[in-house]
């Protein structure tokens, strides 16, 4: 967002000034309040009943899940609202320490994609799986930006079960949106890309952007029951950026729109070259139409090299499969199925209010908020009031689509939410600002300041057809003097705003992990009864699973991998107690938690090992990779204080040189299986 500034500058030196202005005065407001003098007076207060409005007392729960990305930690996180309590961190593209996920070898596999093992990326925008347009609770999708990817996440278990590598795109930005039974999650590329035809990116000069680069915009498959994706087919858009991606809703509810910028495909220095035209568009495709044509023999195939990541549900081992071909739609090739609306400059939120009529798009550099009407696009279509075409897609008439704009609503409009009430809310990241306006006259009614540059809003399903305007979550990206110092890098931020009366009034101030892009939230009630407590042991059918103690083992496997089958139960690992390992030699530990109750995680470490520690869920079975340096004996323990014993959950592996002739052995307690010879 860092760019967003010296673009506006660039591109509009008179609203510049008066952004600089507004800036300016914000930023000495909080000067202010550092030094303390006007502390109590500022534009934060809240009103006396804030802390009631967001006290959940100990041991009671909150009214709502929400789910924030995590932006460049490449994680979820789930808080709880109205409490702000931070619940748990999904891990999802990246690697967590925390409980081993992608260090584990159950779970490494879920980060392969074509460009090998890829245990990092930028997660945007959760978007919650639906039923009937409205929110159902059963599962999270999230994008990953950087190595184009869409993540499944079961709200069963909060585990990220699936990850779908997206072929010919860059910057899967404007994803996922789930439309409104999941029939596909869509998924289009910020970024467009020299296609090569054969399954990559093409080695092309990058001075060829105009003539060589496309987007794509990806439909994935959602199986109704169980949830799994599969990519149906792409559609291969003109070179633009595509931004953000809104579903309709009702009369609308066959069409995705996506905001486009650079429509003058530029392909270097775009603060300045993607901001030359005054207006880029709306794209609107018919997704139905678009499943047709592809249905109906008018997609080709090509050629396609891609991971698609799936965990197994009672293995907890995450597969790897690599598809090899993909399904393409042209627009010019498929009449109907896809308008480009002008938006004024580089737009980036697009949200399409529950009634599905109106299409509010906010260009970041536009100086009014735009609405489109869904029956006037219907309407123009009708009547071909276009204005030209782009790549034989037709341009229709400003004019013709356009409902109202929002007059002064701010500065560096951004994305809009609404309240199921006639209202709407707008993000203002220049003047830092949410402002409320009606979606029946476009009056701005209310404005609350936010604390600093916020970027997404969140209502409670405020982007389907049935949203909670009870709460609004706002998601800043600058913190500045919001909390205690910590060094050059301060906490972004999320602020809780109660939404039910007249006017915004702020209840909480909490900060995030990372930085929170766009977020979900949905009743508590619709999530809670359904999480799972523990895994069924008898239901575990890793292939390396203990289902009791005696069936711990240790073996040598040919030359040098030795496979530890290890149990852990309150409070100790079977064996604990192991010679015959050497140096040079691969060890595996599949450790199965013979719990069988609710929140007794164990964990397992070794010294020395070059990965993470592995948390074991109850009933699960997880395997720690390990191939020791040095002779010597290691310790290895539990890592989740799991009871009064939990200090005593240890044990030793002995492990000796190459070509020793200490024999494998294992126990717990005294009983040794075989005897123990000595090392030399
Ligand atoms: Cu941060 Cu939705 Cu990626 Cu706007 S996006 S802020
Ligand atoms: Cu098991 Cu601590």
């Amino acid at each position: 967002m860092e760019t967003l500034i010296t673009k506006f500058r660039k591109a509009a030196p008179k609203a510049a000034l008066l952004m600089a202005v507004v800036a300016g005065a914000a930023l000495q407001g909080c000067s202010k309040i550092a030094g303390g003098d006007t502390a109590g007076a500022t534009a934060t207060a809240l009103s006396s009943d804030a802390a009631s409005a967001v006290y959940v007392a100990p041991g009671k729960h909150d009214e709502l899940y929400s789910f924030l990305s995590g932006g460049f930690n490449g994680q979820v996180s789930v808080y709880g609202i109205p409490s702000g309590r931070l619940l748990k961190i999904i891990p999802v593209f990246t690697q967590h320490g925390e409980n081993g996920y992608g260090y584990s070898e159950e779970s490494k596999a879920m980060l392969n994609t074509s460009h090998g093992f890829v245990p990092w990326d930028d997660l945007h925008h959760p978007k919650l799986s639906r039923t009937n347009g409205q929110t159902d609770g059963r599962w999270l999708f999230v994008n990953g930006n950087n190595t184009p990817r869409v993540a499944r996440i079961d709200l069963t278990t909060f585990e990220t079960v699936e990850i779908m590598e997206i072929p010919n795109s860059a910057g899967n930005h404007c994803s996922p949106y789930p439309t409104n039974n999941n029939e596909y999650v869509i998924a289009g590329t910020r970024f467009s890309v020299p296609l090569d035809m054969k399954g990559g990116t093409g080695d092309v000069a990058l001075d060829k952007y105009e003539e060589e680069f496309r987007g794509s915009i990806s439909f994935i498959k959602v199986d109704p029951e169980k949830g799994d994706m599969d990519l149906d087919f792409q559609i291969l858009v003109p070179g633009f950026d595509y931004d953000l991606a809104n579903g309709g809703k009702g009369p609308s509810e066959d069409w995705v729109f996506f905001t486009t910028y650079n429509s003058e495909k530029s392909g270097t220095l775009k603060e300045v070259g993607a901001s030359q035209n005054d207006k880029d568009y709306l794209a609107a495709v018919n997704w139905k139409l678009a499943a047709k044509y592809a249905k109906e023999g008018k997609a080709r195939e090509m050629p396609a090299n891609y991971y698609h990541n799936k965990m197994d549900k009672n293995s907890h081992i995450a597969k790897s499969t690599v598809k090899k071909k993909v399904r393409y739609l042209l627009p010019e090739e498929c009449p109907g199925m896809m308008y480009l609306l002008p938006a004024p400059k580089s737009p980036h939120g697009i949200d399409v209010d529950p009634t599905g009529e109106y299409m509010v798009v906010s260009g970041k550099l536009a100086s009014a908020i735009p609405v489109f009407s869904f029956s006037k696009m219907q309407a123009a279509i009708k009547n071909k009031q276009f204005d030209g075409e782009k790549n034989g897609i037709p341009v229709l008439k400003y004019e013709s689509v356009l409902k109202a704009e929002v007059k002064e609503p701010g500065l560096g409009p951004l994305h809009t939410e609404f309240d199921g009430k006639g209202n709407a809310y707008t993000s203002m990241f220049v003047s830092s600002e949410v402002v409320k306006w009606k979606l029946s006259d476009f009056t701005v009614v209310d404005r609350m300041p936010v604390y600093y540059s916020v970027g997404h809003l969140m209502i409670p399903g405020g982007d389907t057809k049935e949203p909670y305007g009870k709460y609004l979550v706002a998601m800043n990206k600058i913190t500045k003097d919001r909390y205690l110092p910590t060094g050059p890098e301060l906490a972004h931020s999320a602020q809780l705003i109660d939404i039910s009366g007249e006017k915004m009034k702020m209840l909480l101030d909490f900060p995030t992990v990372a930085e929170p892009h766009y977020a979900q939230a949905i009743k508590a009630d619709l999530v809670a009864p359904k999480s799972v407590k523990f895994f069924k042991l008898d239901e575990n059918n890793h292939p390396h699973a203990t289902k009791k103690e005696s069936e711990a083992s240790v073996k040598r496997e040919g030359k040098n991998v030795v496979r530890i089958k290890m149990t852990a139960i309150r409070s100790h690992m079977t064996p604990d107690n192991i010679e015959g390992v050497q140096v040079g030699d691969t060890v595996y530990f599949h450790v199965t938690n013979l719990e069988q109750d609710w929140d007794v995680p164990h964990g397992f470490a070794v010294m020395g090992a070059n990965n993470a520690e592995t948390l074991i869920m109850p009933g699960a079975t997880q395997t720690l990779k390990w191939m020791p340096k040095k002779a010597g004996v290691y310790p290895f323990y539990c890592t989740d204080f799991c009871s009064a014993l939990h200090q005593e959950m240890q044990g030793y592996i002995r492990v000796s040189p190459k070509g020793s002739n200490v024999p494998i052995t294992f126990s717990t307690g005294k009983k040794k299986q075989a005897p123990v010879a000595s090392a030399k």
